[in-house]
């Protein structure tokens, strides 16, 4: 078994499949076109084998009208016809035309207008001269359908049509054929002639019909070549007069195949061929092709008897398909329905879609799923590892546009994925906003592929004259395929499961993004407030506050003599708490000054603001003793003056919950993924975890005031400047062992990516 690429884009294929075929002017010499200008119906055109047909010569033909060829009352019936818009109720009609003498031909005659709204007659020789009855047509569908509907499975099915077909029409061999959605197609029902080597279940590659041989398939949905061999004929002028360029014959039944084709029947072994369209959903679904080894010619009623079996099978397949996805789709149907249910009673809406059963997984039959919000990751079954995960989100941001994204085999079109091929050779992914994904994964199905000869060597190409010409392949053999890097194909079904998520998701999100909106407003309202109080509180309030200190301290000075030792207890009472008041008023007014729109984000030394922080504190650090050691800082992007501020808070805190011994601090930083960690060290009495969180509260105290002094207000302001700077900050501590205070500042994002290298 051999691997092959196959990739047939070649541009020589692609270039020649937008040759127009339908302009070829040739027709198959078994029938006569003309083309007649009404309303006169004098031939403009006409092809040039009308001699061997009725013995009169092309230029002969010229310039008559139809009635120089017909009996009148013939031409009378047409006329009529011709007045109404659809034709096909004058198709087809039997027409004699005199020969010799009295020697008359039967044809059949079928009209129609072309896209230049030209009149086109065609005659084929009728095989008998009676219609085929509607009656025993319509007992001949109604028998199949009724076999139809006692069969449960597509295959089945698709062997009732081609054996009915073939009963009809007695070819060697008839075939359906349905299409794959990367445009090759394979056999999936035969009814042959015994003997003849089976077709069934081979593939033939997309080349095999051309894009423009499938475009005319869904406009002319009956095709007849009733001699692979037969000569073709040319029209006679070969441009049409009044166009005055070559005939466009896609509505005809007689142009000629391509020379191409033509090959190819050969090839194969075909002397005649019937092919029947099966339109789906206004795509071409598939095809009944029927081949004969000899030449074989079937009546365009008869034709178009198959037609319409075909159309009315072929309406009974989609429905049963439709069926059988009509149960799996209600059972997606009630996952998304349970899956909706988790998120709205999850906290967190991503654990509602992984943490459960019926999961993620579900919705689409994966093994592996995936739901990565921003730079928040959650997955569920095979997954790819985190970092390949954001590796491919990077690669879909950049190549994928739609709402939703779906292969059969990743690794083709993006090679890392061979890496992981085991849990992710299929992937179907949606995208819920510009960052925010759900993906789905399915591991390598290695399969076996057969195929109607090597789909590598489907054609050859051949320079001739200047020109390039195609030609198919010359052997049809079985040629075996090992295909791997794919996994099980992704289902229509489960396609529109993982789209109707994506819209339960965006809704959510909205929703969410109004609720945030709302709070943000709510902060907004109550930071307003906080800061009106604050300078209130610091301009209104200090000056009665003054006012008592002095009034107090004016009293202690004039009436000293009066006053005993009690009054003046009181007194020194009053003063400290009129300092203490003050105190806390300038601590709440530091802290409503912190907030993200106060903030001079720069690039600034963290050994500078840490000096400073030390130089205010100087006192104190001398007083105590301290001992304060540091780690080399590095260079961050933050408020200056509020790192200084943090810094000594924390270090101020240091100092003042000193143990019996010395303090001694220790300033550290460390580098992490996307930030730095900085900590404050100490060998103080520590903190009970239990208030671990706590002491960051505003006004919140774990000690009184006799105690420490202070507003409780210090951890509340490093808790807010850290805040700003989008870190965190925490404590680890026991009692009675030292405490370290952590807390972390980002690094900005272009320092990030220099750092890390750019994620392609
Ligand atoms: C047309 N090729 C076709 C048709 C079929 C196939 C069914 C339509 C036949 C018709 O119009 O009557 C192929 N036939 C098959 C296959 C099976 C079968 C796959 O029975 C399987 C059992 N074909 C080539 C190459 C070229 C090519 C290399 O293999 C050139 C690029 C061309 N095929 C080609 C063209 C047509 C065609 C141009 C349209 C013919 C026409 O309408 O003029």
């Amino acid at each position: 078994m051999a691997e092959i690429d196959l990739q047939l884009r070649d541009t020589n294929l692609t270039s020649w499949e937008q040759e127009p075929i339908n302009l070829s002017a040739q027709i198959q010499s078994h029938g006569v076109l003309l083309v007649l200008e009404e309303p006169e119906l004098k031939i403009l055109q006409v092809s040039n084998n009308t001699a061997s047909i009725f013995g009169i010569s092309p230029e002969d033909m010229l310039d008559c009208t139809l009635e120089d060829l017909l009996d009148p009352f013939q031409v009378d019936r047409f006329r009529a016809g011709l007045t109404e818009e659809n034709l096909d109720f004058i198709n087809p009609t039997k027409v004699w035309v005199r020969k010799d003498g009295d020697d008359f031909v039967v044809f059949d005659s079928i009209f129609h207008r072309n896209s230049d709204g030209l009149l086109i007659l065609e005659l084929e020789p009728a095989i008998s001269q009676e219609n085929i009855p509607f009656l025993s047509f319509y007992h001949l569908a109604r028998a199949s359908i009724n076999q139809l509907q006692s069969t449960s499975t597509l295959s089945d099915f698709c062997q009732i049509i081609v054996k009915e077909v073939r009963q009809v029409t007695g070819f060697d061999r008839v075939m359906l054929y349905k299409f794959d959605e990367d445009g090759h197609g394979e056999v999936i029902a035969e009814e042959k002639l015994e003997g003849l080597e089976p077709y069934l279940g081979l593939h033939y590659p997309e080349s095999d019909i051309p894009k423009v041989a499938r475009k005319l398939f869904s406009s002319n949905w009956i095709r007849l070549i009733p001699d692979a061999y037969g000569k073709s004929a040319e029209l006679f002028p070969a441009y049409n007069p009044i166009s005055e360029r070559p005939l466009d014959l896609t509505h005809s039944i007689l142009r000629s195949a391509s020379p191409c084709h033509i090959e190819y029947l050969h090839n194969m072994g075909v002397g005649a061929s019937l092919t029947i369209s099966l339109i789906k959903d206004n795509k071409l679904w598939g095809l009944i092709a029927c081949h004969h080894q000899t030449q074989k010619f079937v009546s365009y009623e008869l034709r178009k008897a198959c037609e319409f079996l075909g159309r009315v099978i072929f309406s009974e397949i989609s429905s049963r398909e439709e069926t059988e996805d009509y149960d799996y789709r209600m059972k997606l149907t009630y996952i998304q329905s349970i899956l909706i249910d988790y998120m709205s009673q999850d906290e967190n809406f991503m654990d509602g879609l992984v943490k459960h059963e019926p999961n993620l997984l579900d919705l689409t039959t994966a093994q592996g799923a995936a739901i990565c919000f921003g730079d928040n990751c959650k997955v569920v079954g095979e997954t790819p590892t985190e970092e390949e995960l954001s590796f491919l989100i990077q690669w879909l941001k950049k190549n994928i546009t739609r709402e939703v994204f779906y292969t059969d085999s990743l690794p083709r079109i993006y090679s890392d994925a061979e890496k992981f091929k085991d849990v992710a050779s299929g992937l179907l992914a949606i995208a819920v906003s510009e960052r925010n994904y759900v993906l789905w994964f399915r591991p390598e199905v290695i399969q076996t592929v057969n195929w109607g000869g090597n789909p590598g060597q489907a054609f050859e190409t051949k320079h001739s004259e200047g020109r390039v010409r195609l030609s198919p392949r010359k052997s049809f053999e079985l040629w075996k395929q090992t295909v791997r890097l794919k996994s099980l194909p992704w289902k229509q079904v489960e396609i529109k499961a993982a789209l109707e998520l994506r819209k339960v998701l965006i809704n959510l999100i909205l929703r969410q993004a109004d609720e945030l909106a709302e709070l943000a407003q709510d902060l907004e309202r109550s930071n307003a407030e906080l800061k009106k109080f604050a300078y209130v509180a610091s301009h209104d309030l200090q000056e009665p506050l003054n006012q008592v200190a002095n009034y107090v301290q004016l009293l202690e000075m004039r009436y000293e003599k009066q006053l005993d030792e009690d009054a003046k207890d009181f007194i020194t009472f009053a003063v400290e708490g009129v300092s203490l008041m003050q105190t806390l008023i300038d601590d709440v007014l530091a802290y409503s000054k912190v907030d993200l729109k106060g903030i001079e984000f720069e690039l600034i030394e963290v050994e500078t603001a840490l000096d400073q922080a030390l130089g205010n504190l100087r006192g104190r650090i001398g007083e105590s003793g301290a001992i304060i050691t540091q780690d080399d800082l590095p260079t961050v992007m933050a408020d200056s003056t509020q790192l200084m501020q943090l810094f000594q808070n924390l270090v101020g805190n240091a100092i003042k919950f000193r143990s019996q011994q010395p303090p001694k601090i220790h300033i550290g930083a460390k580098r992490l993924e996307d930030a730095w960690l900085f900590s404050v060290q100490d060998n103080g009495i520590g903190i009970d975890p239990q208030f671990a969180d706590r002491i960051f509260v505003i006004f919140q105290r774990l000690h009184t005031r006799d105690e420490y002094h202070g507003t409780g207000m210090g951890l509340a302001i490093c808790k807010k400047i850290v805040e700003c700077h989008r870190g965190r900050i925490w404590v680890e501590s026991e009692l009675g062992q030292g405490a370290t205070f952590y807390f972390t500042i980002p690094v900005g994002r272009r320092e990030y990516e220099r750092r890390n290298g750019r994620k392609a």
